[in-house]
């Protein structure tokens, strides 16, 4: 059976909807950056590009660094963004589009994220990388599929009951990395820990500007959380979408994380944009080692 033209949408050129694509503009090494802007930041450093185009916020450039090709696209925010952004590149290498049909033999991916993102412990300071082992989605974009074979119950329900989390939010899912990568860009310069992924900036990550939240003790909670030795280091918006879709799509995936802000102690970079730009070089240089 054939993927409907309703399901699988591709523009008249052939390319995937959303994100311009054809197979042969991508590499199976992919780096992720949320900002359109970041995806020059890092190509500037490449050896040569022979492919870059743009349609919404989803900016792809493909090129080689140290003789490696590779491909940079901008995901824009969040983790509905990272539903298009997985699902389209899979398919690109994981479906015939011609035919409609998925290809018998699996290309995996490989995924790597280079974002900005908060800490939550104190001994983790501002201007610091971490790498997540682990994500924590409290977004519930990952529950419109079948998660069970992901999940890590065991670290969820500590979680739910250390948090005494809402019924009304979505279900804590717990996804680790896919470890090859983290192998590859893991050093003595990088912070480990699980990563929780919210599906917004102010509330949903417990900032108060007029509206009250629903647990105003939840980041402490999360904060003083310690399955063990498992803590939740840091919060952003993309990292649990990135984990979850790519281990259900057989692909591998770590995520890079610049520290911009502490929100334990209150403190933001002084210069953010210095600790993303030593975070690309070091990232590049460690994929490609
Ligand atoms: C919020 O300001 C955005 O910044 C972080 C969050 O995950 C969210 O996407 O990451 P990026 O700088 O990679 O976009």
């Amino acid at each position: 059976m054939s993927i409907k033209h309703s399901e699988l949408i591709l523009n008249p050129d052939g390319s995937i909807y959303h994100l311009n694509l054809r197979p042969e503009h991508i590499s199976t090494d992919i780096i992720f950056v949320g900002d359109q802007y970041r995806v020059d930041k890092v190509t500037k450093h490449f050896d040569s590009i022979e492919f870059t185009t743009q349609k919404r916020e989803f900016k792809t450039t493909t090129g080689t660094y140290n003789g490696k090709r590779l491909t940079v696209i901008s995901t824009g925010i969040g983790p509905d963004n990272i539903d298009i952004v997985l699902n389209e590149l899979d398919a690109l290498v994981n479906i015939d589009l011609e035919t409609r049909q998925p290809k018998e033999n699996h290309t995996k991916l490989n995924i790597t994220r280079i974002g900005t993102s908060g800490s939550l412990q104190a001994d983790i300071p501002v201007n610091s990388f971490l790498l997540s082992s682990h994500a924590i989605d409290l977004n519930g974009m990952l529950q419109s599929y079948q998660v069970e074979d992901i999940a890590h119950s065991d670290i969820e329900e500590a979680f739910i009951e250390h948090t005494n989390w809402s019924q009304r939010k979505s279900y804590p899912l717990v996804i680790a990395n896919g470890k090859s990568l983290e192998e590859k860009l893991v050093s003595d310069k990088v912070h480990l820990g699980m990563t929780a992924t919210a599906g917004g900036f102010y509330g949903p990550q417990g900032r108060v500007l007029r509206l009250p939240l629903q647990d105003a003790d939840l980041n402490a909670k999360i904060d003083s959380f310690n399955h063990n030795g498992i803590r939740v280091t840091n919060l952003e918006m993309e990292t649990s979408a990135i984990y979850g879709l790519s281990k259900l799509l057989g692909h591998d995936a770590a995520s890079m994380n610049a520290l911009i802000a502490n929100r334990a102690n209150g403190t933001f970079s002084e210069d953010p944009g210095k600790v993303v730009a030593d975070l690309i070089k070091y990232t590049l240089d460690k994929l490609t080692e």
